[in-house]
């Protein structure tokens, strides 16, 4: 190895990451047409910003022509305990294992743009960092690189992380030695496939994100399509069940970085409280957390489905509060939750829908059987 990569490895190790490696820009041939193929068959739903720039996305070397070589970092967020134990609370809200901590991209953004700008005065070239949400296609990038292979459910795996891993990376002016890639070790396993809750997957390594709940949780602006509401069951903010499937994950460990660890209060919060949060307490609950991105209505969307999954009669109360909420998202699955939960109750509250100005509220009413027309005079 290069003395110059050797440093470059002993100061990443050093800023926090746990695994670096180099590839190059012409590494990723086939990523362009597979990526087209995600877009063409509209798997990416409403996240317009992935057809903007496909272009650069597929090619590193067109967003940036500069670039020589490219480092891929890793951070280990692994968790300390089960991922899935939650998901039998039926009262508490499950957040994926990702979000439970402090917002990564704070966390590693810092840490590269720290390893940038030194690396930037060792080789005195230009060089770019990336994390997320940059037109790169981080997991095809990072299995040229060797940190692990995109398995059947399309998240990079690694033989030392298992699942967990966050991917950031660093664009380089500079030619560095590259590593060999990794190998694609899943064989004839399918487990990722068969835990999706949501048939998300429609053939291995193809992914239709309009199905996930991933993006059905945080990436999706409206109300959650009725045909997946069942299976989200109390999964509040993301999804880690194809994740969490994975026998690699045995070689998993816990995250070192402390601010990626899991915060006490986000590991299983009661539905009750999160559904009572007005603004204000939304933001100061989830400040430096990812959760903040989607704003409160759309959070309380969550965990209104979730409440209509969970057969707690403790909870109607808190969702007939929710009926006449000013946002109409909200109005929405209240509607939903309600009528999974309590029929009754929510038929003692069937004058609401003759105020309702919504159309997705009142296409609610409807399909919970309290269609205008129908119960007019009732
Ligand atoms: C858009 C996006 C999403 C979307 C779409 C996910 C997807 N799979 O595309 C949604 C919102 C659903 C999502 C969900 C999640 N995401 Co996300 N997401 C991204 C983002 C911004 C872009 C991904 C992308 O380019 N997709 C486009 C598709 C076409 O690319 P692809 O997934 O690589 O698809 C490849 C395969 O389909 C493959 N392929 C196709 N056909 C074939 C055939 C064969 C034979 C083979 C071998 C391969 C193959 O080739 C394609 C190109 O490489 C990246 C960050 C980034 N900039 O890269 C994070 C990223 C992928 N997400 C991440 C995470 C953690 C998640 C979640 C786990 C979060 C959670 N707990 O809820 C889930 C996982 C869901 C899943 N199973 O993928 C991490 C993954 C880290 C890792 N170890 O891989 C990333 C890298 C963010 C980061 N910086 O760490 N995400
Ligand atoms: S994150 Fe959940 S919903 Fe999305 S593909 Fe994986 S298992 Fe399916
Ligand atoms: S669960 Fe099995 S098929 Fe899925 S990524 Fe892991 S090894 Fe591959």
């Amino acid at each position: 190895m290069t003395p110059l990569k050797t440093q470059l490895l002993q100061r990443a190790e050093a800023e926090g990451f746990d695994v670096v490696r180099v590839t190059t820009p012409d590494a990723i041939p086939e990523a362009p047409a597979r990526l087209r193929r995600f877009l063409e068959e509209g798997f990416h739903g409403e996240m317009g910003w992935m057809q903007e720039r496909a272009d650069q996305r597929g090619t590193p070397a067109t967003l940036w022509p500069e670039v020589r070589s490219i480092i891929m970092l890793g951070v280990n967020y692994g968790p300390d305990r089960d991922p899935m134990a939650g998901l039998a609370d039926r009262s508490g809200g499950l957040i994926s294992v990702y979000a439970q901590g402090d917002d990564y991209h704070d966390v590693i953004k810092k840490r590269l743009k720290s390893l940038g700008r030194w690396w930037g005065e060792v080789t005195g070239a230009p060089l770019k960092v990336f994390i997320d949400t940059a037109p790169v296609m981080e997991k095809p990038l990072a299995a040229a690189a060797g940190l692990g292979w995109q398995g059947k459910h399309t998240n990079l795996v690694s033989r030392d992380f298992g699942s967990w891993l966050f991917l950031g990376s660093i664009f380089s002016a500079t030619e560095i030695e590259a590593d060999a890639p990794e190998r694609d070790r899943c064989g004839s396993c399918r487990a990722c496939l068969d835990a999706c809750p949501t048939a998300a997957f429609p053939a291995p390594y193809r992914l239709d994100a309009r199905r996930c709940i991933s993006y059905l949780t945080i990436e999706n602006k409206g109300p959650i399509p009725a045909e997946f509401r069942e299976a989200i069951g109390n999964r509040i903010y993301g999804c880690d069940d194809c994740l969490a499937a994975c026998p690699w994950n045995k070689f998993a460990v816990t995250a070192r970085e402390h601010k990626l660890k899991a915060r006490e209060d986000l590991r299983a919060p009661r539905l009750a409280d999160l559904a009572r949060l007005d603004d204000p307490a939304f933001r100061a609950l989830f400040a430096k957390n990812p959760v903040k991105r989607i704003g409160r209505d759309r959070f309380i969307r969550n965990v209104l489905i979730a409440i209509g999954n969970s057969g707690d009669p403790g909870l109607i109360e808190v969702v007939e509060g929710l009926l006449g909420d000013e946002a109409a998202l909200v109005r929405a699955m209240a509607v939903w939750a309600l009528a999974r939960l309590a029929p009754a109750r929510l038929a003692a509250q069937a004058w609401r829908r003759d105020d309702e100005t919504d159309a997705d509220v009142k296409a609610e009413w409807w399909a919970a059987g309290h269609a205008a027309p129908m119960h007019q005079g009732a």
